[in-house]
Formats: structure tokens, sequence, C-alpha cells
């Protein structure tokens, strides 16, 4: 199979101009994005993906979970497609680049390949898949899920949001319920190219991270139950106190989490209190544990740990006691061909690299377990991510495009 050679690149220009095009769907309040999965938003970004795709000659396919799939035909018509893609969809405070720089990545592959004129062996299929974030609509990597056989299509459109509204009814409500059967299409193989979402790459002025592995995870929804009473007459001694609970139970999740370091994280992210009013004492708490570690045996003792520990507390404070995952997958070991390609096609083009474990999850952690599948990484300023904050330059933008340009070139041959 011939290499592209080491002066084949992307046009990180274009791929910048149409960063910031897409930037300004979905504006949040302090220079990222709110753009949350079906919403209007969502929709608008879409519709420019769309325009975009044709505008490539691409044939555009959707699922029905509203994942969008945008075809460039290949030399051999029998030849399974190399797919390339993340998520346009962002966190409520989210960034400008987490998932749309593997988006619009992808096409800048397509783009290029068009200005080249050259036409791969194996077709090629950029890709947005549906609600990667699981911020509106839990767990995360939702549509990837279903189309990996994770979760049954009726689970994931009964999922709600925080108003109740149902996944299925928001798609039908957007217009991008496709008829496609999820998970009908067959990969040669699936890239993506994300930012770190950490501080590593960039502390050791690497231009690539060749992502080798995933880390595993488990998103805990708890729910304590105790007694609504005034903060003011109630005595200390009769207080059933969900708030106290909760607060007891994050600091525990920080404590175990510490405790299994290395390669270990654990935090309370979402949390509400219940009546949530100033002078009412919380009788009910309901919030999201999110552990994570690459060691699947950490993991577990982690969750074990923590399920015990908040039973103690709960039995110490009188509370009632749920806990009900809403999110899982085992850690990650990516495709040792598709990393291969990401690794040589950095060498080539002269791109500083080093191997990396995912902390976040992807959309490839899941087609990894059908496909064989692999990640390119660029750096973020101060690893900071899921904060309007986030940040990259157009620089680290580039060679990550160049290098997921080789890599996906290579594997569909030319
Ligand atoms: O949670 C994650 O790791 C991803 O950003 N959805
Ligand atoms: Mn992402
Ligand atoms: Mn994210
Ligand atoms: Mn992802």
């Amino acid at each position: 199979m011939t290499s592209p050679g080491e002066n084949l690149r992307i046009n990180g220009d274009r791929l910048w101009e149409s960063l910031m095009e897409m930037a300004k769907i979905g504006p949040g309040v302090a220079g990222g994005n709110n753009r949350q999965t079906l919403t209007d938003a969502d929709k608008e970004g879409r519709e420019l993906f769309a325009k975009w795709c044709e505008e490539a000659g691409l044939t555009l396919g959707v699922d029905q979970m509203g994942t969008m799939f945008a075809r460039r035909e290949g030399t051999d018509p029998d030849a399974l497609p190399v797919y390339v893609g993340s998520h346009l969809d962002t966190q409520p405070t989210g960034g400008k680049y987490d998932g749309v720089l593997g988006v619009l990545g992808g096409l800048e592959v397509i783009r290029s390949l068009n200005d080249l004129g050259i036409k791969t062996r194996h077709p090629i299929v950029v890709t947005n898949w549906t609600n990667e974030e699981g911020t509106r609509f839990a767990p995360a990597m939702l549509a990837s899920g279903v189309f990996a056989g994770m979760h049954e299509l009726d689970w994931a459109y009964d999922r709600t949001d925080a108003k109740g509204l149902r996944f299925g009814d928001e798609l039908e409500r957007i217009g991008w319920r496709g008829e496609e059967q999820v998970g009908a299409r067959k990969m040669h193989a699936f890239f993506e190219l994300h930012i770190e979402q950490g501080p590593i790459l960039e502390a050791e002025g690497k231009d690539i991270g060749v992502v080798t592995h995933g880390q595993g995870l488990w998103w805990l929804e708890v729910t304590l139950t105790g007694k609504d009473a005034h903060t003011g007459s109630t005595p200390m001694n009769m207080r059933v106190n969900a708030g106290l609970g909760m607060a007891r139970v994050t600091e525990a999740v920080h404590r175990i989490a510490m405790a299994h370091q290395p390669n270990a994280v654990g935090a309370v992210g979402q949390a509400n209190v219940y009546p949530n009013s100033r002078n009412v004492i919380p009788g009910k708490a309901v919030f999201t544990i999110d552990i994570r570690s690459p060691e699947l045996d950490k993991l577990t003792s982690m969750r074990e740990q923590i399920e015990a520990e908040a039973a103690k507390i709960a039995e110490e404070l009188g509370l009632g006691l749920s806990i009900e995952p809403t999110g899982h997958f085992d850690p990650v070991t990516f495709d040792e061909n598709c990393v291969k390609a990401v690794r040589d096609a950095a060498d080539r083009l002269g791109y500083s690299h080093r191997n990396i474990v995912s902390g976040a999850g992807h959309d490839a952690c899941w087609i990894n377990r059908l496909y064989p599948t692999a990640m390119v990484m660029c750096p973020c300023v101060d690893g900071l991510s899921h904060n309007e904050a986030e940040d990259i330059s157009k620089e680290w933008a580039t060679a990550g495009a160049d290098v997921l340009f080789h890599a996906v070139v290579e594997t569909a041959g030319i």
C-alpha cells in the first residue's frame, strides 16, 4: 500500500475557517459553545455540516439515531469504507473544538482529496455521531453505543432530559431521525481526531497524541432521601439531611479516587438538592458520580468502595439510598494496525508524538468494539476542556488533521 508522500498536507486555513464558522452556531456566554444535542442549535449545526458535505460532493445518509454519514466513493465499490469523524454536540458550557475538530477534520480530509484529485480504493465516510456528550440525555456516546449494540434503540429513544423531554421526540422535532437501521453500516476502520482534553501533550511540547488506550468509566446516579424541614427550628439531632449525605459521598468519591492513584479519577459533576430553598433542610439529593481508570480492577474496586461508603453514610444519617448506573464502558485498547498508521503518519510528517491514554470517553471507544479503530489527539491550552475557555492553536489543529489525513488515506489505499 503506497503511503501518501510527506508533502501531502491538508489546508489548515480552510479547516480553521470552518471551525470558526461552526463555532458561531450555539454560542456560549463566554466565548465557547452551548450546542447541546437535539436543540435548535444542534439542528443548525447539522444543516451547516450537511451543506458543506454536499459542496464536497458527498452523499449523506442518516440513521435512526440521527447520526450523519457523508460518503465519498472509492475506486472499489465493494471495499468497506473507512469512517472518520466525531461529534458536533457540545456541553452546555463547552468549547469550540471538543468533537467538532474531529468532524471538520474528517471533512478537511475529503476536501484535500478533492483538491489533490486523489481517489482512494476504499470509500471514505465522514461521521457526526449524535449525543456524544451525554449531558442533556445520559449516557454519553449514546448513538455510537446503539450502533455498537450496547443499547437498544427504544431504550435510547426513551431517555429524558431535565425537562422530561424524550430523546426520540426531540430527534423527530428537529427533523433528523433518519430511516437507516442503526449499526447496519460495516466499516473497514474508524479514525477519530480529538483534542486531548488534558495537559500532557502541551506540557511535553508534543504535537500529536497516538492514542493506544482509553479509560473505562462508570456513571452512578445517587438518590438520597431524607426529610424536608425548617433550617431554623429543627434541632440538629432531629435532622435527616440529604444535602449533608451528598456532601459526605462527594468527599468519599474524591478520597477513594486519590487512594487508587495513579491512573484513577472520580468526581461528582451533576448535583441537585430538593426543594433547594434557603431555609429548608434538603429532603432529597440526586447527583451523578463519574469514576474512571484505564485499569479494570481499579475501576471495579473504586465502584465497590464508593457504594459501600455511600451505604454507611446513608445509614448514619438515616437516609434512603438508591444508586443507579447510568453509563459504563470497560477500558479500551485500540487496534494496533490503526494505531501504527497514526504513529507512522506523525513520523512521516515530522510531527513530535507520544503514546497516550484517552482520559475522556469518545465514540471511538464504542466503535472499537466492532471495527479496527484508532484516535489522533492534538494538545489543548492548559489541558482545559468542558469549559468555554477551551482553546487550541491553528498549528495544533493542522498537525492533527494532517496526521488524520495520512492515516485515513493510507488505510483507504491509493
Ligand atoms: O464524558 C466524556 O468523557 C466525553 O466527553 N463525553
Ligand atoms: Mn468529545
Ligand atoms: Mn466532551
Ligand atoms: Mn468523542
